[in-house]
């Protein structure tokens, strides 16, 4: 159908930061958006329903490496693409496999065909190669669909990150050439994002963003940072390369963050965030909330009958308490992972809604100046 389109509502006065809406063949998305991480096709411990009605999630991530080991290509295209598989009829964007690759197959090799690698699964053969994770990514039928590149460890030399980099924009290449060869296989349209690479090198990052903006893509990712560099180097380079892609156009900052890091990105210039952290870091009772990280597993909650978090309204944080909470994750109960992660996604759900608002009031900068501290307190 329609190549997604992203229209700026408002440009914060203060910082780069910016409310938009994108339009995708599934609907819109209001910017800045946090996108909750559903690796094989499911948000963990977290359903459909919950997801739309709870967390009021816009648009979720699957993974090309885990989907493509299992259920496999051949299951996802009889049953019409992911979105008919999994019962999500919202914007779905899938991560191309480069970075789950290098961060979880065991043995790989990569080549200027692609990345040989064994399944983390069944330690199985495969080949990964931009035609290949193009292919995949059709069968799937995300919305938004990731460029496949390599994402080179934190601190790498130079010349190892010049010839990743390098090796990323030949990539992008045979991905958009593959991607014009193949039809749409379910009737809507899918958009391809560039990532950006270039490690923690000035030149590099610059060169990458050019080259990643020169294509003309409906939207652009910046990959390779939140990998172990100190905070104030992921925002430099952040601010960097949101200098050099394009303003018409969303740009998705890869695997961040915190909700902090979340804010910081927002007033650089970010559209589009996605983490593990608020799911992960959940089910192992880590709570973030309006005033501050939790460890729910802490004594300290045994007797707190007050609400998981009444700084914002959602029905699982108001309705239940943090003595209950703690209660279930001490006795190692199944919901406990679960109302943690619906809290956490809740949460990060609300706050990006809240910086979109307080952007389009025109305080972004000083709301977030005030929520930063609040929300980086230990509780
Ligand atoms: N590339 C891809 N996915 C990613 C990353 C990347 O660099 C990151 C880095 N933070 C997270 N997810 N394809």
């Amino acid at each position: 159908m329609a190549t997604l389109q992203y229209k700026l509502a408002k440009k914060d006065s203060a910082s780069a930061a910016r409310a938009g809406v994108i339009t995708t063949d599934h609907g819109q998305i209001l910017t800045p958006i946090f996108m909750p991480v559903g690796t094989v096709g499911s948000v963990k411990a977290v359903n459909q329903q919950q997801l739309e009605h709870i967390v009021k999630a816009q648009i979720i991530l699957g993974n090309t490496y885990h989907l493509y080991l299992r259920p496999g290509t051949n299951i996802l295209e009889k049953a019409g693409g992911l979105h008919q598989f999994n019962g999500w009829h919202h914007p779905i964007l899938t991560d191309s496999g480069g970075y789950q690759v290098f961060s979880l197959a065991g043995t790989r090799k990569i080549k200027e065909e692609g990345v040989l690698f064994q399944s983390h699964i069944d330690g199985s053969r495969h080949l990964f190669s931009p035609e290949k994770v193009m292919d995949i990514q059709r069968s799937i039928g995300a919305d938004i669909i990731m460029a496949f590149d390599e994402c080179p460890p934190a601190g790498c030399e130079y010349s190892y990150a010049l010839k990743s980099m390098e090796l990323t924009h030949r990539w992008l290449d045979r991905c958009i050439t593959r991607l014009a060869e193949t039809p749409d296989k379910y009737g809507y349209t899918q958009n391809l994002f560039p990532i950006v690479q270039g490690s923690t090198y000035k030149d590099l990052r610059t060169a990458s963003a050019e080259y990643i903006a020169s294509k003309g893509a409906a939207g652009n990712a910046i990959g390779g940072l939140s990998v172990g560099e100190p905070e104030e180097e992921m925002y430099r380079f952040t601010d960097l390369c949101c200098s050099i892609l394009p303003e018409d156009k969303p740009r998705y900052l890869m695997g961040v963050g915190t909700p902090w890091n979340i804010l910081e990105g927002i007033s650089l210039g970010v559209d589009m965030f996605d983490c593990v952290m608020p799911t992960r870091n959940g089910r192992n009772g880590m709570l973030f909330t309006t005033n501050g990280v939790i460890n729910i597993k802490n004594k300290k909650w045994e007797a707190d009958f007050s609400a998981i978090d009444d700084g914002f309204s959602c029905e699982t944080s108001n309705y239940y308490s943090k003595a209950y909470l703690r209660h279930l994750f001490v006795a190692k109960e199944l919901l406990a992972g679960q109302l943690a992660s619906l809290h956490n996604l809740a949460f990060y759900l609300w706050l990006v809604g809240q910086a979109r608002e307080h952007i389009l009031a025109g305080d972004f900068t000083s709301w977030k100046e005030q929520m930063i501290p609040r929300l980086k307190t230990r509780l």
